[in-house]
């Protein structure tokens, strides 16, 4: 089972447990709407090309006869296929006694045309403030080493038993809390002495220049070294220095939904504990490892922070399918995406960039390299267990945000979000 499976059957648990998912009723004869204390909430559809000038007071009348509270009234041209001139419609959100609904839309059809009820357009709950945060921490149950058998964890209680105790930092963490520090052990240690010093000697053939410059400043500023795993405070300070955005801690992997709403802010969710000391070339879930060697030096540079802003404002309320698409996209920019450079292709996914194996397979000879196109790769099929067979090449950052945005602005919302970095809130600016 990929990472794929588990995410479709997250997304079906978060289906059945959101409050309503976008729902509409176009082309239905029934009459639908919602109901809030015994009062029907409506909205009403119609147009009025066979009748005659009046017509709209007529029906407004009807209204007025059901004694019905109009909320918003508003008309929009349309161009019905029978005939090819232009109508308008009229739509009309309103208030009335649940007993009067059928009735109400019964006298309207004698008057008007084309009458027809939707649903409140509803989305899904996403962050507006920083601080909401807090509440984006929905762990799937993927990689658990407590659950999944093949985790190389799985049998080693003591392991478990740690992964638990940092977990509880993040459980408990709070937005604007400084994040508590964890003492590593000697074992630890050794496993992250063994990744860095094999991914430091790589890095100067296989790591893109913002990757090797951003390094080079976490060296000197930030303590990174092979015989100190760094803090996630530390670290943090650093790139809100940076870019602008900030660590908070995760307990594990997080649905995509949560992860992705925490990018929109420039967050970026972090994992605090340390892949088993027996497979340290390789991880298929994150750890520290990947965060601080792979995701942190590409955070710090301002184009790929804002790239990954972009995919975050993009998922806010977005559908489960767009969800799934971005997820994908994530998957092979920010995780896996190689670009071209003025000394041939590097990588700058964080996957490849903390997982020494991985590296080398992605620049040799082995797998598939094509040209990065957002639509192709929203949609291509990935694996979590193992090493990737194909990856996509940018020209640059530059190149990748541009064409990320061309793609993102294809994506149907029934309203646009603002990041507002005053306030560090999301503006919601409805279309009607
Ligand atoms: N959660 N903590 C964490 N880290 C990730 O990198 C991560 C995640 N949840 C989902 C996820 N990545 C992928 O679905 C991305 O493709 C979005
Ligand atoms: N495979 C990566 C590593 O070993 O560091 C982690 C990928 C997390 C998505
Ligand atoms: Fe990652």
């Amino acid at each position: 089972v990929g990472r794929r499976q588990s995410l479709i059957e997250d997304a079906r648990k978060e289906r059945e447990a959101a409050v309503a998912a976008a729902e509409s009723s176009e082309g239905s004869e029934q009459i639908v709407f919602d109901e809030v204390d015994g009062k029907a909430l409506l909205n009403l559809f119609f147009t009025l090309r066979n009748t005659k000038i009046p017509a709209l007071s007529r029906t407004l009348k009807v209204f007025e006869t059901f004694e019905v509270k109009i909320h918003h009234l508003e008309t929009k041209p349309i161009r019905k296929l029978k005939d090819s001139l232009e109508n308008l419609e009229y739509f009309v959100r309103c208030e009335l006694h649940r007993a009067d609904v059928s009735t109400l839309v019964s006298s309207i059809k004698r008057v008007a045309d084309d009458v027809r009820t939707t649903k409140e357009l509803k989305f899904y709950w996403f962050p507006r403030k920083i601080a909401e945060l807090d509440s984006c921490h929905h762990l799937v149950s993927k990689f658990d080493p407590d659950l999944d058998q093949d985790h190389p964890g799985f049998t080693d209680s003591i392991y478990r038993e740690r992964r638990k105790m940092i977990g509880e930092i993040a459980f408990r963490y709070k937005y604007g809390e400084p994040i508590p520090r964890v003492e590593y052990t000697e074992e630890e240690i050794g496993t992250w002495k063994e990744v860095f010093s094999t991914l430091r000697g790589l890095y100067s053939t296989h790591a893109c220049s913002e990757h090797l410059e951003a390094f080079r400043l976490l060296e000197r500023q930030c303590g990174y070294s092979p015989d100190i795993i760094p803090q996630l405070e530390d670290v943090s300070r650093f790139l809100k220095e940076r870019t602008g955005f900030q660590l908070r801690p995760a307990a594990g992997l997080l649905s995509a939904r949560d992860f992705l709403a925490s990018l929109a802010f420039r967050v970026f969710q972090c994992t605090q504990y340390i892949r088993h000391a027996s497979s340290p070339m390789h991880s298929p879930e994150p750890d520290c490892i990947h965060e601080l060697l792979g995701h942190v030096p590409m955070l710090a540079d301002r184009t790929f922070a804002q790239f990954s802003q972009n995919i975050g404002l993009a998922s806010l309320g977005a559908s489960e399918e767009d969800i799934e698409k971005l997820s994908t996209l994530y998957w092979f920019t920010v995780e896996f995406g190689l670009c071209r450079q003025s000394d041939g292709v590097k990588a700058y996914g964080a996957g490849l960039l903390s997982s020494y194996g991985e590296l080398l397979h992605s620049l040799s000879d082995e797998p598939e390299r094509r040209e990065f196109d957002p639509e192709a790769a929203a949609v291509e099929p990935y694996q979590d267990q193992t090493y990737q067979s194909v990856y996509f090449v940018s020209e640059s950052f530059k190149d990748a945000k541009e064409k990320l945005r061309a793609y993102l602005a294809g994506i149907k919302r029934p309203f646009s979000v603002r990041f507002d970095p005053y306030t560090n809130s999301i503006e919601v600016l409805d279309h009607p």
